[in-house]
């Protein structure tokens, strides 16, 4: 059986969601990612991590959300065969653990990229992160214009990641009212009952 480690709010919601989504019974465990017995496990010290019967531990938001499509085809939550829809869907997976997950590494994490300890600096490294924020923000709401999912219209593993990441646009100073396409995504993803059940299991009200 499938074991997914996670961290509540973090990027691990996206193969929790997906694991809903596919309804098939997985074990979850809650972690610190940098507790040292976790990191006997992933030495990165990151979530999200599974593991699957005798697989070892596997780790990268991506490539666990197109293990998952792999293991339940099924569930048709990969691409649809063509090499224009596998294209769409990689390109997505690439851009939310590319541009859209770093962007967001100094604004939750600015004592890493500061050079130094002061409020001022952390501060003005909070500032750039927004920028940045901003841009892959802009990008994909311009994507979503008139789109209720991210690749073609259909429900894919992508839609999973965009939620993830869509949703820290809540701790943002200006939430998410800049981007109505992605207010409007979050929202209907909210309303999905997996999703609910995922916040649900992660103690995650927004
Ligand atoms: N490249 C990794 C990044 C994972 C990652 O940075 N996860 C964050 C949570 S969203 C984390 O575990 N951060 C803990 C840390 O960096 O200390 C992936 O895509 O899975």
């Amino acid at each position: 059986m499938i074991k997914l480690f996670y961290a509540p709010g973090t990027c691990a919601i996206a193969p929790h969601i997906v694991l809903e989504w596919i309804g098939q019974p997985y074990d979850l465990q809650k972690v610190k990612p940098r507790d040292p017995e976790y990191m006997k496990l992933n030495p990165l010290g990151q979530v999200p991590a599974m593991i699957d019967g005798d697989s070892g531990v596997m780790n990268q938001a991506d490539a666990l959300l197109k293990y998952l499509t792999h293991k339940y085809p099924e569930a048709q939550l990969g691409d649809n065969g063509t090499l224009q829809d596998a294209y769409e869907l990689d390109r997505w997976l690439a851009f939310f653990t590319g541009d859209v997950h770093p962007a967001f590494y100094p604004f939750f994490a600015p004592q890493r990229y500061a050079p130094d300890d002061s409020p001022e600096t952390q501060s003005q490294v909070k500032e750039k992160a927004l920028a940045l924020i901003d841009r892959v923000f802009k990008h994909l709401d311009a994507h979503l214009e008139g789109k209720d999912h991210l690749v073609g219209d259909r429900r894919t593993i992508a839609d999973a990641y965009a939620f993830a990441m869509i949703r820290w646009g809540n701790l943002l100073p200006n939430r998410l009212t800049e981007y109505p396409n992605l207010a409007r995504f979050y929202e209907t993803m909210r309303q999905d009952e997996a999703v609910q059940r995922a916040m649900a299991q992660q103690g995650i009200k927004f």
